[in-house]
C-alpha cells in the first residue's frame, strides 16, 4: 500500500525559525518595531510579503512598495548568511530515522513548504535526494491555510488527498492540511496545535508502528 508523506520544513526538518527571527528582528528594529518571541510565533508558516505586513502592521508603520521590497531583500539576505553554514547536524531529533523508514516501506516523500529558499536547506543538511517532489514558496499562489501547496505536492506524488499526511508545525498548516482532507499530525505543542488529528512534540516521538499504521489506514 502505498500513501504520499509531505513534510513542512521551517521548524519540521530543521530550526530556521530562530534564523528567521534574527533576520526579522534586525528590519523591526531599524524602523523601531518591537519584535518579540511571541511576535515570531505569527510569522510559522507565513510567506516573506505576509511577514513583513504583519510587522509593519505591529508597529503602526505605512510603507511604500519601493522600502517593502528594499526590505524584504535585506531580510533574506541577512538570512541567508545564518545558512551559509548549515549542514546536517541542523536537522530536527528523530527526522532522519523517520525519512529512512519511510523509504524502506518504499513510500513517496514531498516537501510542501511556504520557503522560497527550500531547495538550498534540503541540499546543505544532505537530505535533497529523500523528496521525490518539493513544492516550495515558488510554486503556490495561495499561503497557508489554502491547502494549495500540499495538493500539489500529493498530484505531484500521484495519491489522493485523503491518502496524504502532513507533518506541519504552523496553525495555518495545519488548517491547511485538514481543509485539503488530507491527516494533519502537529510537531510541537498540543495548545497551539490542537487542531491536528495527531500531535508529537518532535519525531523522536513517532515510531515505527505509528508509521506503519499510516500506511495501513
Ligand atoms: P522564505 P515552512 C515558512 O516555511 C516559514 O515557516 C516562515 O516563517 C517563512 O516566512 C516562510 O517559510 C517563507 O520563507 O523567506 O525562506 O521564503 O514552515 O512553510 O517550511
Ligand atoms: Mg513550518
Amino acid at each position: 500500500m502505498t500513501k504520499a508523506f509531505i513534510f513542512d520544513l521551517d521548524g519540521v526538518i530543521v530550526d530556521t525559525a530562530k534564523y528567521h527571527y534574527l533576520a526579522w528582528k534586525k528590519i523591526a528594529s531599524g524602523l523601531g518595531i518591537e519584535f518579540t518571541h511571541e511576535h515570531n510565533e505569527l510569522l510559522k508558516g507565513v510567506s516573506r510579503v505576509r511577514s513583513l505586513d504583519i510587522i509593519l502592521e505591529l508597529g503602526k508603520v505605512e510603507a511604500s512598495q519601493e522600502d517593502k521590497d528594499k526590505w524584504l531583500i535585506q531580510k533574506n539576505e541577512d538570512y541567508l548568511s545564518y545558512l551559509v553554514d548549515m549542514d546536517q547536524n541542523e536537522i530536527l531529533p528523530g527526522v532522519l530515522p523517520v525519512l529512512q523508514f519511510l523509504k524502506e516501506k518504499n513510500q513517496p516523500i514531498a516537501l510542501g513548504s511556504a520557503s522560497k529558499n527550500a531547495r538550498p536547506i534540503l541540499e546543505k543538511t544532505g537530505i535533497l535526494h529523500y523528496f521525490d517532489a518539493i513544492v516550495d514558496g515558488n510554486d503556490v499562489s495561495n499561503a497557508k491555510p489554502d491547502p494549495e501547496v500540499f495538493l500539489i505536492a500529493a498530484k505531484l506524488l500521484k495519491t489522493e488527498p485523503k491518502d496524504a499526511i502532513v507533518f506541519e508545525d504552523s496553525v495555518a498548516g495545519i488548517q491547511a492540511a485538514n481543509i485539503g482532507n488530507m491527516v494533519s499530525i502537529g510537531i510541537g505543542e498540543k495548545s497551539i496545535l490542537e487542531e491536528a488529528q495527531y500531535i508529537f512534540k518532535d519525531f523522536t516521538q513517532i515510531d515505527k508502528s505509528f508509521i506503519e499504521q499510516l500506511i495501513r489506514k
